[in-house]
């Protein structure tokens, strides 16, 4: 089609669902801009905001949540917390025996912006580690590397990015090389966008020649895989369980065998690991079941009664938090994120602050919320699995994300509890090192995924060397690098 017939098209398009708005400024605008506009408004479903805008800004909004028939989600305990070790080691065989078969794919979703955390590039190139200030991806990489390693295997690393950071995270990964990893087996895929819509429903306009338009939420994952191509790929690649994890959470295991493995053994088609909550009204998500299914409960929709409320035996009732680590399977994925879903993710809504233009076309800064965004939560795919599995980790061991920049969940906490690991690691194999009653070591050390990912590699690591190796401050414990 011809430009200008291009441009009356999608004019006519956005006009029609009552969007015409969109082109206020058209005739204001050179080559570039047009086309810069009409970029942006190719990536609309008008439908889908039309949808949205009747059910989430002028309907009901979202359901009032009801709490009736809800009852905790049954987990399976770690061994740590009394939980039988006999399943634990037959799915760690059967995760690993997927893992030797290039079963596996692991999955980040690092679309997200570090706004809270204050930090101007993309998150995954936060620097982490307490003494060689390793990035987040580094940490990912080495771990992922480790596993190749042990298992011969290949393994095919999935990173989800957003129009907000792509090609920054390209760029990083060219210039470290791809952190030792294979290129071939790096996949970048950019996650979709919504536009922001005011209280009435209209498209805000970033600018005169831009829509307001922001990363549809990390639940825009399911539908970024099918059409970026990378569930094709995984299909073509023999990849049946795909990892999933958030890039702000260096603790976490990138590829679990015992959880692959109770994943595949269960015929889930997504699982998830559950930490206790360490108190009540904790800002995490509640596993829950209904009817047969199961779900995420947010913190924000849980009545304070259920977030309180104990067993017999003293325990919150609802103890099982969400912490965004999860199993999918393939076929799963294409089936909720195809183009013709019909099990396609809820949106919600949020109503935010958005920079946009007056009538005018002069920029306004808002101070108070002025529209809505919409996102998908990836947990909202739970209640369409078969057979889900949750099971239970350590938050010492598994769990402590970088989101602000100070106090809780914090640079400092993570480094903290990186440290205090690696610390019960040390301790666990019969170093001497002295810790404060928190678990915390007197100086900063550092241990290389690649010398040991996890306490039993560990312990047997450092059982065969002879001496081990003096731990003091600025200590670095590297495995054989690339
Ligand atoms: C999320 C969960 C919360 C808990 C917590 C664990 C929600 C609503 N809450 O909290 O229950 O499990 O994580 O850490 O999910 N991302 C994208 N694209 C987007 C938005 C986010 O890729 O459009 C990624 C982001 O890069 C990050 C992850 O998703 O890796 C989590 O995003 P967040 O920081 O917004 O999640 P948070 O802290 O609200």
């Amino acid at each position: 089609m011809h430009d200008s017939q291009l441009a009356e098209t999608e004019k006519a398009r956005f006009a029609a669902a009552g969007q015409g708005q969109v082109f206020a400024f058209w005739n204001e605008l050179d080559g570039a801009q047009r086309e810069a506009l009409l970029r942006d408004a190719a990536e609309i479903d008008l439908a889908e905001v039309q949808h949205l805008v009747d059910t989430l800004v002028k309907g009901e909004g979202e359901a009032a949540f009801s709490a009736e028939g809800l009852e905790p989600a049954p987990y399976i305990p770690h061994p740590r917390s009394g939980g039988d070790p006999a399943p634990w080691k037959e799915a760690a065989t059967a995760g690993e025996e997927a893992l030797r078969q290039g079963k596996v794919a692991a999955f980040t979703v690092a679309g997200g912006q570090g706004t809270r955390l204050g930090y101007e590039g993309p998150k995954g190139t936060f620097p982490v580690t307490p003494v060689r200030r390793r990035p987040l991806f580094a940490v990912f990489a080495d771990k992922l590397l480790a596993t190749q390693r042990r298992y011969g295997c290949r393994l095919p690393w999935f990173i989800m990015t957003s129009s907000l950071n792509h090609e920054e995270t390209l760029a990083a990964f060219e210039e470290a090389d791809y952190f030792g990893l294979d290129p071939e087996e790096v996949a970048f895929f950019r996650q979709g966008r919504m536009p922001a819509v005011d209280f009435e429903g209209k498209i805000l306009l970033a600018g005169k020649d831009r829509i307001a338009m922001s990363p549809d939420g990390h639940g825009g994952s399911l539908r970024a895989l099918v059409r970026s191509g990378a569930v094709e790929r995984m299909r073509a690649g023999g990849i049946e369980a795909i990892s999933y994890f958030q890039v702000d959470n260096p603790l976490v295991k990138a590829v679990d065998p015992a959880f692959i493995g109770f994943h595949l053994l269960g015929g889930s088609e997504m699982s998830s690991k559950m930490i206790p909550k360490a108190y009540p009204e904790e800002k995490v998500g509640h596993f829950c079941r209904r009817d047969g299914t199961t779900l995420v409960v947010e913190y924000s929709d849980m009545p304070k009664e259920l977030q309180e409320e104990r067993g017999e035996d003293g325990e919150l009732r609802y103890l099982a938090g969400s912490i965004a680590i999860h199993v999918l399977d393939v076929p799963f994925v294409d089936r909720l994120g195809g183009k013709a879903s019909s099990h396609r993710l809820p949106f919600h809504r949020a109503n935010k602050k958005i920079a946009t233009v007056d009538a005018d076309g002069r920029p306004v800064k808002p101070e108070e919320p002025n529209g809505i965004k919409f996102e998908q939560f990836v947990f909202d795919a739970l209640p369409q699995a078969a057979h889900p599995v949750i099971i239970e980790t350590r938050r010492e061991s598994e769990f402590s994300p970088v989101k602000n920049a100070a106090g809780l969940d914090s640079p400092e906490t993570c480094r903290q509890d990186q440290l205090r690991e690696w610390a019960r690691w040390l301790r666990e194999a019969g170093a001497e090192l002295t810790v404060d009653e928190s678990g915390l070591p007197e100086f900063n050390f550092e241990i290389s995924p690649l010398f040991a990912d996890s306490r039993e590699a560990f312990v047997e690591k450092w059982a065969s060397m002879d001496p081990p190796p003096a731990i003091a401050e600025g200590t670095v414990l590297e495995g054989s690098e690339r």
